[in-house]
């Protein structure tokens, strides 16, 4: 069996040292509380891509070129697929290339911010687009649950800036409080229809962004473990990325919680999109002079 590649019907595979992006696929799924699938993110992105065009719609990524590279194993503990997916990552950062990793559940986050660590990459920040604030100290007992990656973020000493949260508990109030996250909740940018932010001036010059696909609204992505309405639109998604994209050096990106629905092919197709998209921003806010 062959690897899938991203968009490999397009273009030719770079070399990870040639390559501006690196595709990381990260099927893991073993804490999700509600609905399953997340497992089969990845592959279901990366098949899908073979339907995208290169030229985004105003510039081709592809050009810079992209790597994907092979799945994470994931049929291990836990521990180990954090470690494995930091190894990933920092092979990646190694090379020079930008990760641009696909879950499988948010806790996989907090191995590629433990490969920018190990990387000897620690002053930056994370922006987090989801619809959960992800920072319960543990969840039914599990540190590395896929409620709590956000609080292994920030108990790393990582500056946290969350966009589009509409679902959290008090002692999620009291983790955002006492470790100084910033936010704007979705109740109020999606009402307001919100287009672009203002990082604060502190926050860090580089930054890693984090999207889980549930930030944004079901109708738009319904293929989600634990979709909550009132969600961002795909436009504003893009530009929200955008407006931080023009205030800061992206160091690297990823696309959480992606769980296709058999049948239903649009969202693959747009979870491909919207990767390929992201990585179009990066390539005219941070690649052109
Ligand atoms: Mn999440």
């Amino acid at each position: 069996m062959s690897k899938p590649i991203f968009l490999e019907s397009e273009i030719e595979q770079s070399p990870i040292d040639q390559a501006a992006f690196s595709v990381l696929p990260v099927p893991y799924e073993k804490t999700v509380s509600y609905g399953g699938g997340t497992a089969l993110g990845p592959n279901a992105i990366i098949v899908a891509s073979e339907q995208l065009e290169t030229w985004d719609g105003k510039s081709n990524p592809s050009a810079l070129g992209i790597h994907t590279c092979d799945t994470v194993d994931c049929q291990v503990d836990p521990d180990v697929v954090i470690e494995n997916i930091a190894k990933a990552t920092q092979a990646i950062l190694e090379a020079g290339s930008m990760p641009v990793v696909l879950g499988g559940e948010h806790t996989v986050t907090y191995g590629v911010i433990k490969g920018y660590l190990n990387a000897g990459i620690k002053d930056f920040g994370v922006v987090q687009i989801d619809a959960h604030a992800d920072l319960r100290e543990a969840y039914e007992g599990d540190k590395l649950s896929h409620a709590s990656v956000m609080k292994r973020v920030v108990d790393e000493g990582i500056p946290l800036y969350q966009l589009g949260i509409r679902a959290y508990c008090e002692e999620e109030m009291a983790i955002r409080e006492k470790h100084g996250v910033r936010y704007q909740d979705a109740d109020d940018i999606v009402p307001q229809n919100i287009q672009s932010i203002q990082l604060p001036d502190d926050f860090p010059k580089n930054v890693f962004f984090t999207l889980d696909i549930d930030g944004m609204d079901p109708s738009v992505f319904p293929s989600t473990g634990t979709p909550v309405p009132g969600g961002l639109s795909w436009y504003q998604t893009l530009n929200l990325f955008e407006s931080v994209a023009k205030q800061r050096k992206i160091i690297g990106f990823d696309v959480m919680e992606f769980a296709p629905i058999e049948g239903f092919h649009a969202y693959d197709f747009s979870a491909a999109l919207l990767t390929y998209k992201l990585m179009g921003i990066v390539q005219r806010t941070q690649f052109s002079a």
